[in-house]
């Protein structure tokens, strides 16, 4: 079994995603790697690495050493903590891309996931039901990342024949990890207040409304994407990929079935002026006739799964 790396394997997605593919692959063939000294205990099920992908001398040997054919690149910064610090978010967001692209141009790697999101879109973009190829200006360095990478990551593939692989990820709602920054979080922030039985805050406002995924979904349709015969995939920028679509006021009342007493007030802060740049909803027929998309999970079927799972341990781990 050829090795495949994770990098940025302790955050909100790679958590899942390593736990999954070692599943699939065998614990022994799936490298998790990240910044952080030490992996947490629910990875230690296999290997770990310590790498910082801005080292790119040190990725690139790591790689070609281990004669890893596979790499899901998932370390940035997303779109909240990127406009605290629009510099690091750029080199971040940009360098590692090219590190693993070069790679993979020379041979060493065959085959890349790097994750766009629904940040490409921006203010001219149409927000209904978004179409696959529309006006993209997107207003945050984290969305001019994204938009740039998928153009770099369909220029690779153009050129070079880099099987490079990508989706727009919608908001991930997930119980396993915590969310890194993201202007959707707080679709995951209010469960762990539900759970405690506080009241939540929400930084935005009770109308706006975001395309959102449960995280099973969205790993799972990694996943497929991944192992899609290489002639189905016609999008090598990113697929659009669609899960739900809610504003918090509708989160909260789906909330309020299971624990009525829950309550939420609404306090906007900058990341309101994102989320109201992105689109209220996504058309991911694309995907859907490209290699069988389909969701799973519906708003309804997201907040029962994730009010029966949701651990406020997590919350001082
Ligand atoms: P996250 O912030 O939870 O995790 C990122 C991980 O990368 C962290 O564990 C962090 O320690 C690690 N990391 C940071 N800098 C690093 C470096 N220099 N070298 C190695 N590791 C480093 O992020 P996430 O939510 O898991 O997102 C992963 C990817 O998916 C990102 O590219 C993000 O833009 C994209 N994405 C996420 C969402 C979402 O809702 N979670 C939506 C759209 C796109
Ligand atoms: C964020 O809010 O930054 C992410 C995303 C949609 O890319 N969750």
């Amino acid at each position: 079994m050829a090795k495949t790396i994770i990098i940025g394997a302790c955050g909100q997605i790679g958590t899942e995603l390593v736990l999954e593919l070692r599943k699939r692959e065998g614990a022994e063939n799936v490298l998790a790697a990240d910044l952080r000294d030490e992996c947490p205990a629910v990875l230690n099920n296999g290997p770990y690495q310590k790498m910082d992908i801005l080292d790119r001398e040190f990725v690139r040997q790591f790689i070609i050493d281990n004669e890893i054919k596979t790499v899901y690149l998932l370390a940035a910064l997303l779109s909240a903590t990127a406009e605290k610090n629009p510099d690091f978010a750029w080199k971040l967001n940009m360098e590692g891309l090219f590190t693993i692209l070069d790679l993979a141009k020379e041979g060493h790697v065959s085959k890349i996931f790097w994750p766009s999101s629904i940040a490409v879109f921006g203010p001219t973009t149409p927000r209904e039901n978004t179409p696959q190829y529309t006006v993209m200006e997107p207003s945050t360095v984290y969305g001019i990342s994204k938009q740039s990478g998928e153009r770099w990551c369909e220029y690779y593939f153009n050129k070079f024949g880099v099987d490079v692989r990508s989706i727009r990820y919608p908001g991930l709602i997930s119980y396993t990890s915590l969310p890194g920054g993201g202007t959707t979080d707080y679709a995951v922030d209010i469960f762990y207040q539900a759970k405690l039985k506080k009241p939540f805050t929400c930084f935005l406002s009770e109308n706006t409304a975001l395309p959102m995924m449960f995280m099973e979904d969205a790993i799972r349709g990694t996943l497929e994407l991944m192992s899609a015969p290489k002639e189905s995939i016609k999008v090598r920028s990113a697929y659009n990929l669609s899960g739900c679509s809610f504003t918090p006021a509708e989160l909260t009342q789906e909330i309020q079935k299971i624990e009525p007493s829950f309550t939420i007030n609404y306090a906007p802060d900058f990341r309101q002026a994102i989320a109201d740049s992105w689109p209220k909803s996504i058309d991911d027929s694309a995907a859907r006739t490209d290699w069988g998309w389909k969701e799973n999970y519906g708003t309804t079927e997201l907040v029962n799964v994730m009010m029966e799972n949701v651990d406020t341990s997590l919350l001082i781990a």
